[in-house]
């Protein structure tokens, strides 16, 4: 059990470590050690996810083609498709790199697949935080926050509010910002202004070295001008919105973009209809008020509906609770539930699919070798 076997020269000390500004960690670390052929590989991260291939840091950047194995799994799977955000094992082969391996994520940000036979669709990988992004002279829309707050909270990744564009709210900024306060139950909310650098310094501060954000919001939301405020510089290209029903997005492709306090973000397209991705974790860690009072309800399985002894629609009587949002969470929870039975289906039907591929071909090599006998 000698670790001399591997021969290893790389210093111990982990801080040292040439990725450590993109985000690598211990746990990074250990999921690639972990790879059989470690040793023939590099670590690297995905910047820029592409049709096939993806851009890489590792620190410097470079192109990289995904290997047959990979590929082949992205088929069967678009969600095991290396993505932005991805930590990656790649194999050099004269002056190309090719993906041998996806790392396990932790913090994924999900987009449900709503089509009947779509797959989910992995926004981000490996993120520590998801910066929600509500522009100050519209609205803000408090079903739509939800909605974000909910999808951030299943990521396993904690929310955080940015209200952009605040210099545009003008007087109105603290009423906004008091709306927002209502429906985030706990996570921050910052007032900024990309164009007049309002707010800026104290959401830096939230910024630590090493730690990869996402930015959510709708099209024109103000999340690139935002980060290129963060960033002190122009890194992404941001647009006027389009007020044409189609609603291109100015950012169309996902990005890493290293800041300069040491803090990565993900820019991504905007997002204009969000479903809740499948598991009600991520609703109720977005309704804990509301989920705090159904431990109070007198039946377990109460409905919230008509029961007697029930603390929810007590709440709504006496004033403390919004009857509209309570209307939102039935919806939301509903659409989580829904769309977690439909997952199991689909992979039910997937596993049934792919275990007769695996049979079929067993079958096949065994006529072959009894052939060749
Ligand atoms: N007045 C004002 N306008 C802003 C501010 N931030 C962004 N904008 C404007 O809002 C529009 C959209 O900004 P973007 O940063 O491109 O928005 P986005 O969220 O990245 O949009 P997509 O890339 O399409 O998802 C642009 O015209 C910006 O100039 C701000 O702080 N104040
Ligand atoms: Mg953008
Ligand atoms: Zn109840």
């Amino acid at each position: 059990m000698s670790h001399h076997e591997h021969g290893s020269t790389l210093p111990e000390n982990r801080t040292l470590h040439p990725l450590a500004p993109l985000g690598w960690n211990t746990r990074t670390a250990e999921a690639f050690d972990a790879l059989a052929d470690a040793h023939e590989l590099r670590p690297a991260r995905v910047t820029e996810a592409r049709r096939g291939s993806v851009g890489v840091a590792m620190p410097e950047a470079a192109t990289a083609d995904l290997s047959p194995r990979v590929r082949k799994a992205a088929e069967t799977d678009r969600s095991t498709s290396p993505t932005s955000g991805d930590w990656v094992a790649l194999r050099r082969s004269g002056d190309s790199w090719t993906v041998e391996a996806v790392l396990e994520r932790s913090g994924t940000l999900v987009r449900q697949g709503v089509a009947k036979d779509s797959h989910d669709q992995v926004l981000a990988a490996n993120i520590d935080g998801v910066l929600i992004c509500e522009a100050a002279d519209q609205g803000p829309n408090v079903g739509r926050l939800e909605r974000f707050l909910s999808l951030a909270w299943a990521s396993g990744a904690a929310p955080v509010v940015a209200v952009t564009k605040s210099e545009l709210a003008g007087e109105r900024l603290p009423e906004v910002i008091e709306l927002v306060e209502a429906v985030t139950m706990g996570p921050d909310v910052y007032a900024v202004s990309a164009h007049t650098g309002d707010g800026l310094a104290e959401l830096t501060e939230r910024l630590l070295p090493g730690r990869t954000w996402v930015l959510l919001g709708t099209s024109g939301a103000g999340k690139s001008s935002l980060l290129n405020a963060l960033a002190g510089h122009e890194v992404m290209d941001t647009g006027a919105i389009r007020h044409d029903r189609r609603g291109r997005h100015t950012t169309t492709h996902r990005r890493l973009v290293p800041m300069p306090g040491g803090s990565l973000f993900l820019d991504i397209p905007g997002v204009r209809r969000i479903d809740v991705p499948g598991g009600e974790e991520g609703v109720d860690r977005t309704f804990s008020d509301i989920n705090a009072l159904v431990d109070l309800c007198r039946f377990r399985d109460c409905s919230h509906r008509n029961e007697p002894g029930c603390a929810v629609n007590r709440a709504v009587d006496e004033g403390e609770l919004d009857a509209s949002r309570l209307e939102r969470w039935f919806r939301l929870r509903r659409e989580a539930e829904w769309n977690r039975t439909r997952n199991d289906v689909r992979l039910r039907t997937e596993r049934k699919r792919e275990w007769k591929k695996l049979t079929r071909q067993g079958r096949e090599s065994a006529r072959h070798k009894r052939g060749g006998l």
